[in-house]
């Protein structure tokens, strides 16, 4: 059996999630199928016997493909085998994150360069902290900060408020750096300016940087995500796409 991915996400990550179990001698695949280009993006296969959760990534062709969730047997013989699957699900992996616009695929209603529900800081110029829609890790756009050098921080800025309190996150993203200083990723705690997370990037190629941390005990902080070139002071160029952030 197979089911058309309809307007799906172009050129980003996808999670295929599924519930399944073999009754005979034969497995059973699931797989994500492209007719447009005859190939295959993704899948897995299984020969468990109790109903058991699966899940397999893979990463969506660009838009106006027919890609299809297939599900069928291992193999055609022996006859009469039976398998069977429930609960399945295909949408993008960034869907559980709880950064809006993670993904740097929307604009501001009135600031076309400008990151939805993201802000610049204080000192940032609004051609350094753009999104970029020539260069990016997954879908349509990135986010690209430039560094002049001038020693005004170059940043990006995301306020969030719903985090769950002492509970425990996993944090990653995708970045790329062009210039000496490299890029640097914090989570912080405003309330009390404990740092949670700092990560840096210096890699020139996409690069995916994972941390994890724990939420204030307190309901009531403010909790910033904040992008930025390392240094200030130093001519650089950081982009930054996929940012997932969910409770463990
Ligand atoms: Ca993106």
């Amino acid at each position: 059996m197979e089911q058309q991915v309809d307007a799906y996400e172009p050129n980003t990550p996808y999670m295929v999630s599924y519930l399944g179990k073999r009754y005979g001698a034969v497995g059973y695949r699931a797989q994500a199928y492209d007719y447009t280009t005859g190939t295959i993006p993704g899948q897995a296969y299984f020969t468990n016997t109790a109903w058991t959760r699966h899940e397999f990534g893979f990463t969506t062709p660009a838009a106006g493909h027919d890609v299809r969730i297939r599900v069928y047997n291992l193999s055609a013989s022996p006859a009469g085998q039976s398998i069977a699957f429930d609960n399945v699900h295909a949408y993008p992996a960034l869907a559980g994150t709880q950064l809006a616009n993670a993904g740097f695929e929307t604009a501001d209603r009135w600031d076309a360069t400008l990151p939805r529900y993201w802000k610049r800081g204080a000192t940032t110029l609004a051609a350094n902290a753009v999104l970029d829609t020539a260069d990016r890790s997954a879908g349509l756009g990135s986010l690209k900060l430039v560094s002049a050098g001038s020693g005004s921080l170059q940043e990006l800025i995301y306020t969030w408020k719903g985090y769950m309190p002492g509970a425990g996150y996993t944090f990653s993203f995708d970045g790329k750096v062009a210039g000496a200083a490299g890029g640097r990723v914090q989570i912080v705690d405003t309330s009390t300016s404990a740092v949670l997370v700092d990560e840096t990037v210096s890699s020139t190629a996409w690069t995916t940087v994972s941390a994890s941390f724990t939420a204030p005990a307190s309901h009531d902080h403010t909790l910033q995500v904040i992008l930025q070139p390392n240094d200030p002071a130093v001519s650089d160029m950081f982009q930054v796409d996929q940012l997932q952030l969910i409770s463990q």
